[in-house]
């Protein structure tokens, strides 16, 4: 397949060879396409017809860096490699200039580094984003961009790996002209000055960085950068790197980053943030296959809580109207009061400017008629978690909305059959699972109940992307993915107090695999009474055969709803949200412990992990089963996005993989004979273990 393109263009006399990189979706520098790129650059180079060389891309991209699929096979080894051919480039005799049409990021952004010019497009976005896949540029990024633009602004951008502007990028000197006319025309231009001298090749220095540099920048960079990626190793690579070119010419420089690259490329950390990379391009693909597509314009939201709050806020972002509901004036003002005061909190930290806040306040409709939802093409109900309520709002709305509005519930737990049974359109219902706070948690599962249609589903996708959320399609159960496989790391946390666990030894363990925070802390934070709710609902279909905890429970009975309430598993001084540990729960707990017949004893970190863990990764492999999620990956998404998995474990299900599911099978049946019941090992785990395979070969 041709991927390279080279065209002679003659350009004030002078002849400049064109080289296009065209690699679709996204320019990516893979083995076939350094072979032929190597070859382009070699022969023009050679050629003494050509006396410049501007290289672009085609598209809307230059490049998107280095192909990840090829990584950890022999592929990456195909030479010439990028570093060969950056080289190629920046030794080359005729000037070599980058015409950047688009998106370049990591190795593509690291091969215009070699060139003697980078004139870029109005549009284009450059970055580093290698650390967020747990490497660091590999390609000379980390010595040359340092050199280029002063360590301070190549921190930014490596340790960052957010994307600058053109007009950032031409601020920093990282390019050196924004082209005003065709980018094309604007780079060959650029090259023949510098064959006619009139403008001199941009050279990286390659001998160590002369800059007096502070050594609290990089103690900043590195805080900075835990507090970022909790836990995650290639940040502290990419400083280490950096810090390097003060000390290394360019040559060492280079050899120092490649082998840190490999360290990190081939270390599991990578690994499984590659894995969530591509598992949530997976997710949010999009199901219709045919037939005519719903556009949705207008949303109305029933319910102006935490929840219908968040997600107003966040269809206002993406400029959508909304007409908010609630049943009074009273319950609409405190609302809106709340709306206005976290979008204040927005502008407080820089996030929007006080006219942006302005123009996103008035998309906002309030109302307490139903009637004025009748021109919205999708109503999310957030109202109170309870059946009969929402039974009857949707009742309403089926009454009062255009027939072919879409309904939507925002309910974590219910079953969606059921509230879709009291409207005349079950093919539009579906649930909507926000996570809170819904204007900042980019997790939703999308709950696909028996009759929702193919259409319904790939209206509410693309509605997902336009709010920049991440969409999982889930099917109907308690609790759906989540909130299901939630239960049950809950529960063994539960059961863990009672056996001698104190609150904080279980959230300090969990926190130490790289929770986000541990399920109590987690469970105060939601509040307690939710999940009280939800196991009184359970308890008429649960088996008394099965072991039961009552330390939560009798903890609610107290009237300690955690955070809300100022005490729940811990206490919490007035205005804090630092967990104290509670001498009285320590009393509870042993109570509990003592009535149920359990004798307490040490209980090792190691243990609670997998006891924890691994009761995730068996409901998981249910819930593949079960059909309830469409592939493991997506699990993995729903962990990693919307419950503080740490995501350079990859989310519990490639976790697994990775410890080995013959493994994670022995310890589940030991638990099994240990612990009862609850421990009955998946089958589809049980399956893939005995055949040596992995969740993600599914
Ligand atoms: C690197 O460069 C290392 C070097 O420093 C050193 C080397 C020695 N490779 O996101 P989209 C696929 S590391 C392979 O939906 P968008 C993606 O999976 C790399 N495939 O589009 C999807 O496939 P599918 C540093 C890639 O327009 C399709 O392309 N670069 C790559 O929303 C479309 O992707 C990065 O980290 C890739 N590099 O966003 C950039 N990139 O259709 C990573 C994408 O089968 N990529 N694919 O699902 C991105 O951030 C976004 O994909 C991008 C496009 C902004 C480029």
């Amino acid at each position: 397949m041709t991927m390279i393109t080279t065209e002679i263009r003659h350009f004030e006399d002078t002849a400049v060879a064109v080289i296009s990189i065209d690699n679709p979706p996204v320019n990516s520098l893979g083995s076939q396409l350094r072979v032929q790129l190597g070859e382009a650059l070699t022969s023009t180079i050679a050629d003494p017809l050509v006396q410049a060389i501007v290289l672009t891309g085609t598209g809307r991209f230059f490049s998107g860096g280095a192909d990840i699929r090829e990584f950890n096979t022999p592929k990456t080894g195909v030479r010439p490699v990028l570093r060969e051919i950056i080289s190629i480039i920046e030794n080359a005799a005729k000037p070599v200039v980058a015409a950047i049409n688009g998106i370049a990021l990591g190795g593509g952004l690291e091969l215009t580094l070699g060139c003697h010019g980078r004139v870029v497009s109005k549009e284009a976005k450059l970055g580093l984003p290698e650390v967020k896949l747990g490497v660091l540029p590999g390609a000379g990024g980390t010595q040359r961009l340092p050199r280029l633009v002063g360590v301070s602004a190549a921190l930014d951008i490596i340790v960052g790996g957010e994307p600058l502007t053109a007009d950032q990028a031409q601020a920093c000197g990282l390019v050196d002209q924004v082209a005003t006319g065709n980018l094309q025309d604007d780079a060959c231009a650029y090259a023949v000055s510098i064959v006619q001298g009139t403008r001199a090749r941009s050279r990286i220095d390659p001998a160590p960085l002369d800059e007096p540099v502070d050594e609290a920048i990089f103690d900043n960079a590195r805080q900075k950068a835990q507090r970022k990626y909790r836990g995650c190793t290639a940040p502290l690579a990419c400083i280490e790197c950096v810090a390097k070119c003060l000390s290394a010419d360019l040559s060492s420089g280079l050899a120092y980053e490649a082998e840190q690259f490999a360290r990190l490329v081939n270390g599991e950390q990578s690994k499984a943030l590659r894995h969530i990379f591509f598992a949530e391009r997976k997710a949010v693909k999009r199901v219709a296959m045919g037939g005519p597509s719903l556009t949705i314009r207008k949303v109305g939201v029933v319910g102006a809580g935490t929840m219908g709050g968040g997600i107003a806020m966040s269809l206002a972002n993406a400029g959508i109207p909304v007409m908010l509901l609630e049943q009074s004036d009273a319950a609409i003002k405190k609302g809106w009061e709340t709306i206005q005061h976290n979008f204040a909190g927005n502008v407080k930290r820089g996030r929007f400017t006080e006219s942006q806040v302005q123009q996103r306040l008035q998309l906002i409709g309030r109302t307490t008629r139903y009637e004025d939802l009748s021109d919205s093409d999708l109503i999310i109900e957030a109202a109170f978690e309870d059946m009969a309520v929402k039974k009857e709002i949707f009742t309403r709305l089926d009454s009062v909305c255009q027939s072919d509005a879409i309904l939507a519930s925002n309910t974590s737990r219910l079953d969606i059959d059921e509230i879709a049974a009291v409207t005349s359109r079950r093919d539009k219902i579906l649930g909507m699972h926000f996570f809170s706070p819904a204007n900042v948690m980019r997790l939703l599962e999308v709950v696909k109940g028996a009759h929702t249609s193919n259409q319904v589903i790939d209206a509410v996708f693309e509605l997902a992307g336009k709010i920049d959320k991440t969409p999982v399609l889930v099917g109907v159960c308690d609790g759906f993915v989540g909130n299901r496989m939630i239960s049950h790391y809950t529960r063994e946390a539960y059961f863990l107090l009672e056996e001698g666990a104190s609150p904080a030894q279980i959230d300090g363990a969990l926190r130490s695999f790289g929770m986000a925070m541990g399920p109590l802390q987690m469970q105060d934070m939601a509040g307690l009474d939710i999940s009280w709710a939800a196991r009184k609902r359970q308890a008429g279909t649960r088996s008394p055969d099965l072991r039961y905890s009552c330390v939560a429970d009798r903890i609610c009975e107290m009237g300690r709803f955690g955070q809300k309430t100022g005490s729940g598993f811990y206490r919490y001084e007035p205005g804090s949200r630092k967990p104290l540990p509670d001498p009285e729960i320590d009393l509870l707990i042993a109570l509990c412990a003592q009535e149920a017949g359990i004798i307490r004893r040490d209980i090792s970190d190691q243990e609670i992990i997998a006891r924890t863990i691994y009761a995730l990764v068996n409901e998981g492999a249910k819930i593949v089963q079960d059909q309830i999620a469409q592939r493991p990956s997506d699990i993995d998404v729903v962990y990693v996005a919307g419950y503080g998995f740490p995501i350079f474990r990859g989310g519990p299900m490639f976790y697994a993989d990775t410890i080995g599911l013959p493994t994670v099978l022995e310890t589940i049946k030991e638990f099994h004979e240990r612990f009862g019941d609850y421990w009955s090992p998946a089958p589809l785990l049980t399956q893939l273990a005995q055949n040596g395979g992995k969740f993600s070969d599914l």
